[in-house]
């Protein structure tokens, strides 16, 4: 089967260029840093593929369950003719939501957007086998860049599921929340996945899972600059940590140097300095409350029109109105 076409928005260079960017920039703050979008080369897309069917990690199936049911009320009270998906990855719960808009009868295009060419080439070839006769356009870029150029007729749906929103700060939450409503016409849709606050050993197993997947998932992000950037980070010299910070409500994930090393970034122009017990934050994964949900849809001039969570309440899904 020839490869589909992609609607690239960021060429491999660019690509390079933000990572070399975001390295010098977190690499020289007091606490070193890198944004979670750097997990999500060809492996660290597999890696999370695995995380999302681990015991511990209940994320993903607790929001599967919520889709599976409402399906059909979401293409009911939506209508729309175009799904837009966010960070799609293998764009695997999406095929619950297609189901149901199909059956309905209004869907006709299928708009995948993520930053990993390799994962979204196997996801478009999968749903155009999947489903003749649907428009499936794959794009791959930057979330937080490329909204702007979004194809597709409205009524149009935009999908951010799996509580990727949490990656983001709370005011970058806010903006790209509000970039989102700015991109829409009044009538056409948010479906949005939040994790929920829960007790805490919950929380960090999911995240530090038995089988070690999560590690691997943490460490990839070393290779990922290796590889681009031609560093030479020896991933066995950091150890995979989650946090529950309790006070921010949100999960880091961490890589702490074991020993004193330097590592050179010849990508980057900069050799960088960590002493043993120094930690590189990866992630922020925020977990939230109904009540901050609807309020930060609302600041972004969204209506909240449903809500739903799973049976055991660990996962919201919200279906909003722009
Ligand atoms: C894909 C961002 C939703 O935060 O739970 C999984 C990524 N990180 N295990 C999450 C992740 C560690 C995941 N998101």
């Amino acid at each position: 089967m020839t490869e589909p076409e992609l609607d690239v928005h960021s060429e491999p260079g660019d690509l390079t260029e933000a990572l070399r960017t975001d390295v010098r920039s977190g690499f020289s703050a007091a606490q070193k840093w890198l944004p979670a979008k750097w997990f999500y080369d060809a492996r660290g897309s597999e890696l999370f593929e695995e995380i999302t069917r681990l015991p511990e990690y209940y994320p993903t199936r607790a929001e599967r369950e919520t889709l599976d049911r409402e399906a059909a009320e979401i293409a009911r009270v939506t209508g729309a003719r175009t799904l837009v998906e966010l960070g799609s990855g293998s764009s695997e719960k999406t095929r619950l939501l297609l189901d149901g808009l199909r059956a309905y009868g209004t869907l006709k295009t299928f708009v995948p957007l993520d930053v990993s060419p390799a994962a979204l080439t196997e996801a478009v070839k999968a749903i155009q086998a999947e489903y003749p006769g649907l428009d499936v356009r794959g794009v791959v870029g930057d979330f937080t860049e490329h909204l702007g150029l979004l194809p597709g007729q409205p009524p149009r749906i935009v999908a951010f599921l799996g509580g990727t929103i949490g990656n983001f700060l709370p005011a970058d939450r806010l903006k790209f929340l509000r970039s989102v409503r700015d991109v829409l016409t009044a009538g056409e849709w948010l479906l949005l996945g939040t994790d929920l606050v829960k007790d805490a050993g919950t929380l960090m197993r999911a995240y530090d899972d038995a089988a070690g997947v999560t590690a691997q998932f943490n460490l990839n992000m070393l290779r990922v600059v290796n590889r681009v950037l031609g560093a030479d980070f020896e991933p066995g010299r950091f150890a995979h940590e989650s946090y529950w910070d309790a006070e921010h409500e949100w999960i880091e994930m961490r890589l702490r140097a074991r020993e004193d090393m330097t590592v050179h970034i010849p990508g980057a122009a900069i050799d960088v300095r960590f002493d043993e017990g120094e930690y590189i934050r990866t992630e922020i994964s925020a977990k939230f409350r109904p009540a901050g949900v609807a309020a930060e849809l609302a600041e972004s001039g969204f209506t909240l029109e449903r809500w739903w969570t799973d049976g055991q309440n660990r996962f919201g899904v919200s279906l909003a109105k722009a």
